[in-house]
């Protein structure tokens, strides 16, 4: 961490934030004045505003049924989401703390729905439909088609595709009009289009403002929480979702259920989330050891703290932080504070603490603390908010460095330019031109597609596809014993019916790990994009300031993110290839006692490695196209508007010389006041 990051984050925090937004808005007030500092203005607005009011992003996510919503309600310490025993969130949940919009001066807590869009709902609707091998034309063909369908039709292991199907087609009628829509109503009443499948399924996202939403006894500014649906959910959409709040989160809490193992769900979950941050460098993640009343013994508790602590370590989560929690007893505990008679919360409470019917309750602080939920609320939120604090000082003083190094530059240039003899001003000019020539030139390679920045993406890219593959391959034989284990030739059926089955689950372990894999690569091959226009441009700043322009250097264009990794990735691999080696299986006792698992695992692992690396460049190629073409576009776009701004004339800048002087003096000593005030807070 930076010396500022420690000042601003060891106090109190907000004052201090307070003070630096005013100066920063004192020192965007002494740009006004001067020319070309339009970026410099809107770069500074941009931090105070970011001061002001930045969201803090909590993303809850986990399996089906392991306590999320309970967790957040625990927090909220009201039932505010829905809670059973059975699936229920099926729509992402932002609960605000600020009010949400639109319901700012509403009395009753409000809720905003945003309906997905036609074109989502039918990715949704024919991925589902393709798994169970139908098809339709569009979403009103495919709602009667779903209505018809009948359980016997659709194979044993795609449960919930019919459930998510048959939602739909009973939701259609009502809601398939409604596609795209916002609209804000009563909390009260939205539950449905969270927590009811067959509403929730159009919907994207719903908002919920609870203005009085803090984590534990910080009331944290810009909170949100966010209660997702389980992560093994067959919309490969929350996949995407989740994805994306793995990047922008602040923290991430991660909760597991006391009695159940870690899933491959969740492992993939986890192993996405090691390779999202082994990129963007930040250990953000917090796990939940959910439902930590149902132990037995501090032993057992001990033991499955251990495992997990293990599993996470082997999935490359550096630094797990790892907490025991009690949801409900959380729950009950701050419920019982304000209805103390309520014999259903006390028997609740007598029932989670192991007390007998008559036995006295303790205080309620004293749950709570037993309910391990304030540990992890004070965490939370000191993290948050000095991760916060500490990337928005961060930013003002980077931009404050950055802003002051260019004020000496044009001050410079400035005096020269008062000072300079004719034959100066003639040599400086050819010295300008020279660099203008070559931009030219390097525009015209750019445009036949062969320059540097091109080929060292496309090679990054080879490489960054290779080792995709490479993981996969590693992790070939456990997805494999995952799908072909024993149990699966106990039960009643077919064995070429149990082979079929084992193998469509490997297909389908291994087009997860293939999308898992795509959209980190996306990732990579964006911060890898990233930093050859930073090292360019940076470059080519300092060319401008050697031919004695630094006043250009505000008209660059600063890195605009590919989109590439906000894309979705969706694997095609198939079973039908595979097939033919699964005549190798004789019979269970032969597969597993004698070796016949060993043999199909070799050649299948050989098989299926090479489908997996032609999937992946079959993916990766249009993505690296995109890729290329985009970061073209802001190469081109660099050097276009440097090209068009030099031919200007800047005899009106000259013109003006003395009273630009004046004002970047004034700027610098601003910002070398505001950089000591910093300096001050340290002491
Ligand atoms: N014993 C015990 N049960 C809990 C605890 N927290 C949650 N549960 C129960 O676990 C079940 C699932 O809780 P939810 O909060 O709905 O879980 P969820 O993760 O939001 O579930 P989905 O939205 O369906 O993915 C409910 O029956 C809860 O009562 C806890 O701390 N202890
Ligand atoms: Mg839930």
């Amino acid at each position: 961490m930076n010396e500022l990051g420690n000042a601003y984050t060891n106090a109190s925090g907000r004052p201090r934030l307070d003070g630096v937004r005013q100066s920063i808005a004192a020192v965007q007030q002494l740009l006004t004045g001067l020319p070309r500092t339009d970026v410099w203005q809107t770069e500074l607005a941009g931090l105070c505003a970011r001061l002001a009011n930045e969201e803090k992003l909590v993303a809850v996510f986990g399996a089906f049924s392991t306590g999320k919503s309970s967790l957040i309600n625990a927090m909220l310490g009201e039932s505010v989401l829905v809670v059973s025993p059975n699936p229920t969130t099926a729509a992402i949940t932002e609960v605000h703390a600020a009010p949400a919009a639109n319901a700012a001066s509403q009395a009753a807590p409000m809720a905003t729905i945003h309906m997905k869009t036609a074109e989502q709902l039918w990715e949704d609707v024919s991925l589902a439909l393709t798994g169970i091998q139908q098809s339709a034309s569009d979403l009103r063909e495919a709602a009667e088609l779903a209505a018809a369908l009948k359980p016997r039709d659709i194979p044993a292991g795609k449960r919930k595709t019919l459930t998510f199907l048959k939602a739909f087609a009973s939701g259609f009628a009502e809601l398939g009009d409604r596609l795209g829509a916002t609209w804000t109503m009563p909390a009260a009443d939205a539950s449905r289009f969270c927590a009811e499948e067959r509403y929730a399924c159009f919907v994207q996202r719903v908002e919920l403002a609870q203005p009085t939403a803090r984590l534990g006894q910080r009331a944290v500014p810009g909170l949100v929480l966010v209660d997702t649906p389980g992560v093994d959910s067959i919309h490969r959409r929350h996949t995407d979702v989740a994805f994306r709040y793995m990047r922008q989160a602040d923290a991430i809490v991660f909760v597991l259920y006391y009695t159940h193992a870690l899933s491959r769900a969740e492992k993939d979950f986890l192993l996405q989330l090691a390779q999202v941050q082994d990129v963007v460098g930040s250990e953000k993640l917090f796990v939940v050891i959910n439902a930590v009343d149902l132990a037995t013994s501090s032993e057992e508790r001990q033991a499955v703290r251990e495992r997990v602590l293990g599993e996470l370590r082997q999935l490359g989560i550096r630094q797990p932080r790892v907490y025991e929690v009690s949801s409900q007893l959380a729950f009950a505990a701050r419920q019982w504070q304000y209805r103390p008679d309520h014999p259903a919360l006390t028997e609740l409470l007598r029932t989670r603490l192991h007390l007998h019917a008559d036995a006295p309750l303790p205080e309620p602080d004293s749950i709570l603390t037993t309910s391990g939920l304030p540990a992890l609320e004070d965490d939370l939120a000191r993290f948050v908010e000095s991760r916060y604090e500490e990337m928005a000082v961060d930013a003002v003083r980077r931009s404050l460095a950055e802003l002051r190094r260019h004020g000496e530059l044009r001050l410079a240039q400035l005096q020269t330019e008062k000072e300079q003899s004719e034959a100066e001003r003639r040599e400086q000019a050819a010295k300008q031109q020279a660099l203008w020539d070559r931009l030219k030139r390097q525009l015209d390679v750019l445009q036949a597609g062969d320059s540097e920045s091109e080929r060292a993406l496309r090679s990054e890219a080879a490489e960054l596809a290779f080792h995709a593959g490479e993981r996969i391959r590693f992790r070939f034989s456990s997805l494999f014993r995952e799908a072909f284990y024993p149990g699966r030739f106990r039960g009643p059926g077919s064995v070429a019916d149990q082979l079929a089955a084992a193998l469509a689950e490997l297909v389908e372990a291994l087009q997860r790990q293939v999308e898992l894999e795509c959209r980190t690569l996306a990732l990579r091959l964006e911060a890898y994009a990233e930093r050859l226009f930073v090292r360019d441009r940076e470059q080519l700043m300092t060319a401008l300031a050697d031919v004695g322009r630094p006043d250009l250097m505000d008209v660059l264009p600063t890195f605009a993110a590919l989109g590439v990794a906000d894309e979705s990735y969706r694997s095609q691999l198939r079973p039908d290839p595979f097939v033919s080696f699964l005549k190798k299986f004789h019979s269970p006792k032969a597969f597993f006692e004698g070796g016949g698992q060993e043999e199909l695992l070799a050649d299948l692992g050989t098989a299926a490695t090479d489908a997996v690396r032609e999937e992946l460049s079959k993916l990766a190629e249009p993505m690296l196209e995109e890729a290329v073409t985009e970061l073209r576009r802001q190469y081109e776009g660099m050097w276009s508007v440097l090209l068009a701004a030099g031919d200007e004339s800047d005899a009106e800048a000259r013109a003006a010389g003395q009273s630009q002087l004046d004002g970047w003096r004034r700027v610098v000593e601003e910002v070398d006041r505001l950089t000591q005030t910093f300096r001050g807070g340290e002491e």
